[in-house]
Parts: C-alpha cells; structure tokens; sequence
C-alpha cells in the first residue's frame, strides 16, 4: 500500500471531524531553511488552534503520506533529494521509492482522494507570463478543474500572467470566491486590479456554498477561498514591483524554464527583499491554515 493515512488523520475521517490538508512544495521549495521546518510546523499548530486536524502531503521513501510525523516531516524541509511533484509525477516518484513534495495540483488529488475536503496553501500555480508562445501554465489549473477540494489560498503571484489564470480558471470551471474582498489578491499584495465574482465573509458562508455545491452536483470542480493579506502586511508596491521586475529578468537571463521557474522565482524575493517577502509569506499561510480549520469546522455543521 502506498498512501498512508497518519491514524489521527484517519480517525478524524472515519468520525466525520474536520480535517485540513497542506501542501509540502511550499516547504521544500518555497521556503528557505531553516525557517521552512519552524514554519510548517506553526501552520500544522494554527490548524490545530482552530479546531481541526492538519495532514501535510507529501512522499517519503516512495510512501504517500496524509498528514507527516517528524521524520516524515523533517525528510521534506531538509533533505536534499526532494523532488517537487505534480499529478503526473506521482507514481514515478512512488515507483522509484523516492522523496517528493507535493504541489497543490499533487495535494488536491492526492487530499480529495483520502477524503479531505478542505486545504490550505500559499499561492496557487497559474498562467505564466509568455503563456502564449512558452505554453507554461500550471497543472495546478487544470487539476483544480477535475477536482472537488476547498482551496484557501493568497490568490496567485504577480510573477504570472493574473488575468489569464483568472480566465483560466472560469473555463474549467473552478469557483473563486474572496473572503472579505471584492479584489482577487495577488500573495504580496491585497489587490491585483482584478475582480473576484463572489465576496464572502465568515467561514459559514463558504459552507453553505461547499453545501450548495454538493447538492447541486457542482462539486466536481475546486472552489478557491482567496484570502487576502490585511493592509498592514502587504508588501510595499513600488518594492513589490520593482523585485518582480528584477526577478523575471533574472530568471530569463539564467535561462530557468519549466518546473523550476516559479522556486527562482519565490527565492529571488526572499533574497533580494530581505526579508520581507518571507514575513508576509509566512502571514499569508498561517491565516490561510487558521481560515482553512473554520471553513472545515463549518462545513460539518
Ligand atoms: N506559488 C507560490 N508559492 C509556492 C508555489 C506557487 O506562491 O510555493 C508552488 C506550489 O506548490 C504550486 C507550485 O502548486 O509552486 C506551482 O508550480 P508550477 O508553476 O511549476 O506548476
Ligand atoms: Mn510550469
């Protein structure tokens, strides 16, 4: 057997308890250490705070596990062999016995498959700039599209192209709604330029909609809870934008493609900005673990 259910997880499941699902690519590659094992350790307890039972993903030894020990957890921030894993990389990595984190395309199947309805992550994978002659757009997209999960997240990066994810996302049919905002956030900052079609503003109301969903048999797609950063942890907008541009020469410069586009460039900002980009990273996923638990609380209401 390949997936392993850690047996707090399962009981949660089996008792019909709210469960939280976390992705591990942020750890291994969107993190740096040794901040990143502190970090995903905080998330898992802000999950625990608000009530429900966190279940990071991630690959150990060709094992998928729902929900880590400290070993387990450990391997993912430290060793040096972890592969960053998407949908079609799973079984590879599986095959092979090896080490993998997993995206949120990976997280969501692998999260929906185990029967957890809710998850918690930073930013989602999207459109890149230059989509149209490089064709990089995440699986992220594409997975949420088939896949019925609850996403909490800070909206997508200003590293890719916002408006394209954004349509993107309406024609696979992925929901997105923003917790307490009209605006799509971009991670660093509260506000894009871009609208979300729907405000929402408890974790309530994102249950009736998940309710609504399942009743109405629409639930075969992801709905994202986009979850901004408050005013005064957003990142400073001229800065923001003047590391981004910096970031996405630098990245052509170097020649980056594929898979690896998006570590250089989160690694580009936690360099260059000193700091701050961790800081706000780090905000943007304890709300989203914290708003991830009430939703999943909710939800069993
Ligand atoms: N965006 C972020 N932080 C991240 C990622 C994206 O702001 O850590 C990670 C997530 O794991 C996401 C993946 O699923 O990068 C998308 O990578 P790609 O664009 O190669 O599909
Ligand atoms: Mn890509």
């Amino acid at each position: 057997m390949t997936i392993e259910v850690a047996p707090e997880v399962a009981d949660a499941l089996a008792g019909g308890g709210p469960v939280v699902a976390l992705e591990s690519t942020i750890i291994s590659h969107g993190l740096p250490r040794p901040d990143n094992l502190v970090v995903a350790r905080r998330v898992e307890a802000a999950v625990r705070s608000a009530g429900a039972v966190p279940a990071t993903v991630a690959i150990v030894g060709g094992a998928v596990r729902i929900g880590l020990d400290e070993h387990a957890m450990d391997t993912v921030a430290n060793a040096d062999d972890v592969a960053k894993v998407s949908v079609r990389d799973l079984a590879t990595v599986v095959a092979r016995r090896g080490h993998g984190a997993a995206t949120v395309a990976a997280t969501s199947h692998l999260a929906h498959r185990a029967g957890i309805r809710v998850f918690a992550t930073g930013g989602l994978g999207g459109v890149h700039r230059g989509a149209a002659t490089s064709f990089d757009e995440s699986a992220d997209l594409v997975t949420l599209g088939r896949t019925g999960i609850t996403v909490v997240c800070a909206g997508v990066k200003s590293i890719l192209d916002v408006g394209a994810t954004l349509e993107r996302l309406e024609t696979l049919g992925v929901a997105v709604v923003g917790m307490g905002t009209d605006a799509f956030p971009g991670f660093y900052l509260r506000d894009t330029g871009f609208p979300v079609g729907t405000r929402v503003d408890s974790p309530e109301e994102v249950a009736a909609i998940m309710a609504a969903r399942r009743a109405l048999g629409t639930d075969d797609a992801a709905l994202v809870v986009a979850n901004p950063l408050p005013v005064a942890d957003e990142m400073d907008r001229a800065r923001h934008d003047a590391l981004l541009a910096g970031g996405l020469a630098a990245a052509d410069a170097a020649g980056v493609r594929g898979k690896d586009v998006t570590p250089f460039l989160l690694q580009w900002f936690h360099r260059e900005s000193e700091g701050d980009s961790l800081r706000a990273n780090v905000t943007i996923i304890l709300r989203n673990a914290d708003l991830a638990a009430r939703i999943a609380v909710a939800a069993l209401a």
